[in-house]
């Protein structure tokens, strides 16, 4: 069902000093940014490698507000690795296929992710306490 690691995402608070570290420290170049009000970050992501079916990236997440996931994370855990998500062929069938093995999923239907993908997310309390995002990414 996973072909690869699609992304890390990591909240911060300052999304152009975290972009400035990583590019600096760990050679990386951001290929994407973007703001998705509905999920309430300002984001970028920084290409790694080409993987099975997509890359594989770090995200760096910013929160629009207090409120919102990544707010509430920072809030309460400060900054650090928010999600994991795996790339999948199909992300409606690998929501129907693990919300029957028994696991809550967060989102009803695929969102709108970076980069034009469609993902969905587990909650992290079913899975080991890792938040845990589904990613299809676009067809070319
Ligand atoms: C909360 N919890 C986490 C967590 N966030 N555990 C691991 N990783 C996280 N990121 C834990 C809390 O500590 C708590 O455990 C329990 O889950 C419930 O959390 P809560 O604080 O009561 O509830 P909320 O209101 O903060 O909701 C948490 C939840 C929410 C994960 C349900 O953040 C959510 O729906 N997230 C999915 C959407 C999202 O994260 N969007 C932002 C990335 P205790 O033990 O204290 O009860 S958007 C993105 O990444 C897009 C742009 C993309 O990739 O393309």
């Amino acid at each position: 069902m996973f072909m690869r690691i699609d992304h890390v995402g990591i909240a911060c608070h300052d999304l152009e000093e975290k972009i400035a570290f990583f590019e600096r420290t760990f050679e990386l170049t951001v290929v994407a940014r973007e703001v998705n009000e509905e999920q309430g970050v300002k984001e970028a992501m920084l290409h790694i490698a080409d993987g099975n079916g997509g890359g594989s990236y770090i995200q760096l997440l910013e929160p629009l507000g207090p409120d919102t996931p990544v707010g509430k994370f920072l809030a309460k855990r400060g900054e650090g690795v928010h999600h994991v998500a795996f790339g999948v062929p199909d992300v409606a069938e690998a929501m129907r296929e693990i919300g029957d093995r028994g696991v809550r999923l967060l989102d009803e239907a695929p969102r709108h992710g970076t980069m034009g993908s469609s993902i969905a997310f587990l909650h992290p309390k079913d899975v080991g306490g890792m938040l845990t995002e589904l990613v299809q990414a676009p067809k070319h």
